[in-house]
């Protein structure tokens, strides 16, 4: 008999984790262990996934078995057309393991609860130890978040930041932040001039395995959401430094000034489009930074483009993860508003007359990307004053957009855009009317509703939703401090006023129902 020594290790790696330094290809050996990859069904489908984002993690996966073979590691992959595909990781991972004959299963914890649990269930039940590895690609490890969290009454992401700032030494001149100041964020909200000009990002050209995977996925997806091409995304690590290289001579001089902009005429304006290569692992969060804090230091960038970013990887990306880990299983279910509306079907179609709605998800449908104003302003503003059931809201952000993956799309959804969690993770609901909108977008322009009109069947519906929403809210919003003008606000109209603004909402979201 072999002795468990000799035999090899099944080494586990999903789609979303796609690192050379990956903590479970790290912990094997490349001439004695397996790798297992594969494209399973209860991964495409818990929910109806973007076709462009099945179609990106599919390349993504079979350009990485092949880097990881020209290194000699043995791959045992499963295309999603196998005849044999067994349809699940966990009966995938049974069957490879029997049939390398292996000594023990080694995996990196996924990044969302749903199979983190069937993991462990797996590593409970099964014959071979199962080691399940710490995800070491975050800057905060999922203990020191916890231990930063709990005993604080009002954990803040700005708090969070600055520790992060002390930790990793980014943009630090000593003990003080670069600058005197932590955080540029009021400068980031200037509006688009007329002409201006955005750069693109990177687009790739299919080569012979995206092609293959294209022709799979219209063949498996012909009913998922948005189009399939033209596909332009990169798929290896070359092509994402490609990408992020240009982001950094084209658009991040711009990043901060106009974060928070959004026109018609681009759907990038001058965002990096990074996040699908970072999550997926072929981008690391601590190199990106360092780049662009070079890029700083250098005077190729000012200083709010360079903060606002690496706000945005060792602030918030990490922030999210944290609450995500500390508060699940039972954050899912969270719905502060107890909202139960259906979620509108032009949400699937952009089948809408509302210009800024309508424009976000045809890009979405295009593109599988909007930028976070896109989603939290627009998408996730109008679920929220609609009413709309945040469970709901939270599986049309995982299906529909490249870059999402539980752990960073739920507490940005249910958290930040549909403050379902009460205020954990925002200190108040992002709510705006058409104002906001048409001050930060070219959108409100060609709309057939009038943003300037507050009520009447031409008013933009955000305008008289808006206060419809607070008005419902009173009980849980009304004590809110940060509120308190608004709610001033509205208790100074007149009774006609707000009964006008009650009908008008009432009458609008009939029609979604
Ligand atoms: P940029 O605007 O150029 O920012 C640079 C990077 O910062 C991003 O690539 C991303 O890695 C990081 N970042 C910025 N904001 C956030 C944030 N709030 N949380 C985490 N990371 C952030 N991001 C995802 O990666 N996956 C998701 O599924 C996802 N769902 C979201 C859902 C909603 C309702 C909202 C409001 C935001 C969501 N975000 C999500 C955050 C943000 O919208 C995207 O990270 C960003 O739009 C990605 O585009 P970009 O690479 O051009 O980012
Ligand atoms: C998102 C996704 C899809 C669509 N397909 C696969 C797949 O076939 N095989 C795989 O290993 N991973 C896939 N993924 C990514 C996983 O869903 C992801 O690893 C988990 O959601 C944890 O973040």
């Amino acid at each position: 008999m072999t002795s468990s020594a000799e035999r090899p290790n099944l080494i586990v790696i999903l789609g979303d984790q796609l690192s050379l330094d990956i903590a479970a290809l790290r912990s094997g050996c490349p001439n004695r262990d397996v790798v297992l990859m594969a494209e399973v069904k209860s991964e495409t489908d818990y929910v109806p996934h973007h076709k462009k984002k099945i179609a990106f993690i599919f390349s993504a996966m079979r350009h990485f078995a092949s880097l990881l073979r020209q290194q000699n590691w043995t791959i045992d992959y499963v295309p999603l057309d196998a005849v044999t595909n067994l349809g699940t990781l966990t009966a995938e991972i049974d069957r490879a393991a029997a049939k390398h004959c292996c000594a023990r299963i080694i995996c990196t914890e996924p990044g969302e609860w749903r199979l983190k649990n069937a993991f462990e269930k797996l590593a409970n039940s099964h014959t071979l130890p199962v080691e399940i590895l710490q995800d070491k690609r975050f800057l905060c490890s999922n203990e020191e978040f916890v231990s930063w969290w709990q005993g604080r009454r009002q954990p803040r992401m700005e708090h969070f930041y600055r520790k992060m700032r002390r930790h990793t030494g980014l943009l630090m001149d000593e003990n003080k932040p670069v600058g005197g100041r932590w955080n540029f964020d009021s400068e980031n909200r200037k509006a688009p001039r007329a002409g201006m000009v955005f750069p693109t990002p990177c687009y790739f050209t299919p080569d012979q395995t995206t092609s293959e995977v294209l022709t799979l996925v219209d063949a498996y997806f012909p009913n998922n959401f948005g189009s399939l091409e033209p596909f332009w995304f990169g798929v290896t690590h070359a092509d994402a430094e490609a990408a992020f290289d240009r982001f950094i001579a084209k658009a991040l001089p711009y990043f901060g000034d106009f974060q928070d902009a959004m026109v018609q005429r681009s759907s990038f304006l001058f965002h990096a489009v990074i996040s699908l290569y970072l999550n997926i692992g072929l981008l690391d969060p601590r190199k990106v930074c360092t780049r662009v804090e070079t890029a700083y230091r250098a005077g190729v960038i000012p200083l709010n483009s360079a903060e606002g970013f690496i706000r945005q990887i060792i602030g918030w990306r990490e922030f999210v993860r944290g609450v995500y880990w500390q508060e699940m299983p039972n954050y899912l279910e969270q719905n502060h508003f107890g909202n139960t509306a259906p979620l509108p079907s032009f949400y699937w179609t952009g089948d809408t007359d509302m210009a800024c709605l309508r424009a976000c998800i045809t890009q979405t449908q295009e593109e599988a990307y909007a930028h976070h104003i896109q989603r939290l302003m627009v998408t996730g503003n109008f679920a929220m004053l609609a009413g709309i059931d945040p469970k709901a809201v939270h599986e049309w952000y995982l299906a529909v957009y490249a870059d999402a993956f539980e752990w960073v799309e739920l507490p940005n959804t249910l958290g930040m855009s549909q403050y379902s969690d009460g205020g954990r993770l925002a200190s108040k609901p992002y709510a705006a009317s058409g104002n906001y909108i048409n001050r930060m977008s070219d959108y409100c322009k060609n709309c057939h509703f009038k943003v300037q009109e507050k009520t009447g069947i031409d008013a933009c519906p955000f305008n008289y939703l808006y206060w419809n929403f607070l008005d419902r809210n009173r009980v849980l919003l009304g004590k809110n401090p940060r509120l308190s003008h608004v709610y001033g606000t509205w208790n100074r109209m007149d009774t006609a006023r707000k009964d006008e603004i009650r009908r008008d909402a009432e009458r609008f979201l009939s029609t979604l129902r």
